[in-house]
């Protein structure tokens, strides 16, 4: 039940019964995201006005120097998710290994993991182009009472509760899933409140939009080479449109919106693709899915690999169901 102009706080309270665990529990979690969403904003639309852009000096475990705002992010998120006191671990891209939280009263009685990309797409921090929040939420699968271990984090897709990111654009919004569609709240910065502005958020089945990096292409897979001059065949009257922001949330998000097809592929320069599983893949997958579109690794479905690492990195081929179901044809075929 969607109400015009509904606040994400009322959101979340008249869609509790929808969320097969404690409801209260639920809007503590999104309240923390939506509190961190806010306050990492504020400092992303004005990044360039103090001297937080360029590097922390530090280089994360993926090897990338650490934009400030990435570590801002980083500590804000982590910081509004151990405050609420149901949280028992947290993932971070920007974190070496997982953080393991204790409850209040020191039993270990908090549920849920949430592993998080605190500020995707930070390359674009300092020429002015949109970034984004991605986050993932598990329930635990180790006894709660013991201290939670890396099984809580490598779970498949498939086992997420909640996923969602914040897309800091032309304006700020807050894109996420339950298991029950996708709903889209964009912030009013006069009175730092979420509105659901975009309600049962669906992927049209066709698109005309590609998103990749044709820079690698040399480096493709001779199913990806086949299926990108399928897009730019002009005998068959292709309408096709390149558009490659190089930031995956503002990608994905513009092509959930007009229909369109995100691909980062394995090539001979990375084995596995760029993209990480845990805390990119698996959330923007689940969410693909519930907007109608369709995820996968060219090959299988995103939401059931087995992860094996915290930051291991995974072909991904996202976006409207027919597209993506299109690479697959090409990527079987050219095997
Ligand atoms: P490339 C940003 O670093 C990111 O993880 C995605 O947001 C983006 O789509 C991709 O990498 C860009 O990577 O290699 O094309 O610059």
């Amino acid at each position: 039940m969607h109400k015009k102009n509904q606040t994400l706080g009322e959101f979340i309270i008249g869609n509790q019964t929808s969320f097969k665990y404690s409801s209260g529990e639920l809007s503590s979690l999104f309240n923390s995201i939506r509190l961190a969403a806010k306050v990492v904003n504020h400092e992303v639309n004005k990044a360039g006005l103090v001297d937080i852009i360029g590097s922390a000096g530090e280089v994360n475990i993926q090897g990338e120097s650490q934009q400030k705002l990435d570590v801002y992010a980083n500590e804000k998120f982590i910081q509004t998710l151990i405050n609420r006191n149901i949280v028992c671990g947290i993932a971070s891209e920007e974190e070496d290994d997982f953080i393991s939280i204790n409850s209040i009263d020191e039993n270990h009685q908090n549920k849920y993991v949430v592993l998080i990309d605190p500020l995707d797409g930070s390359s674009n921090i300092d020429v002015n182009v949109s970034v984004g929040t991605i986050f993932s939420i598990y329930r635990r699968v180790t006894p709660v009472g013991t201290p939670v271990t890396l099984e809580d984090f490598l779970q498949k897709g498939n086992q997420q509760v909640a996923a969602g990111y914040v897309v800091y654009g032309t304006s700020t919004m807050l894109v996420y899933t339950t298991g029950d569609g996708v709903n889209g709240f964009t912030l009013n910065p006069a009175i730092g409140s979420f509105y659901l502005s975009h309600p049962n958020m669906e992927f049209p089945e066709n698109g005309t939009i590609y998103s990749v990096n044709e820079g690698n292409y040399i480096h493709f897979p001779q199913g990806i080479k086949n299926y990108i001059k399928y897009c730019q065949r002009e005998e068959e009257d292709r309408p096709y449109t390149s558009r490659y922001i190089g930031s995956l949330v503002s990608d994905f998000h513009r092509n959930m919106i007009k229909g369109g097809i995100y691909l980062y592929p394995k090539s001979s320069l990375n084995s596995n693709g760029k993209l990480r599983l845990l805390y990119e893949c698996n959330p923007m997958a689940f969410i693909a899915e519930q907007a109608n579109g369709k995820a996968s690794d060219g090959f299988i479905r995103i939401l059931d690999i087995q992860p094996t690492e915290l930051h291991q990195r995974v072909p991904f081929i996202c976006g409207s169901k027919n597209m993506v179901a299109k690479v697959e044809e090409f990527m079987k075929e050219a095997q």
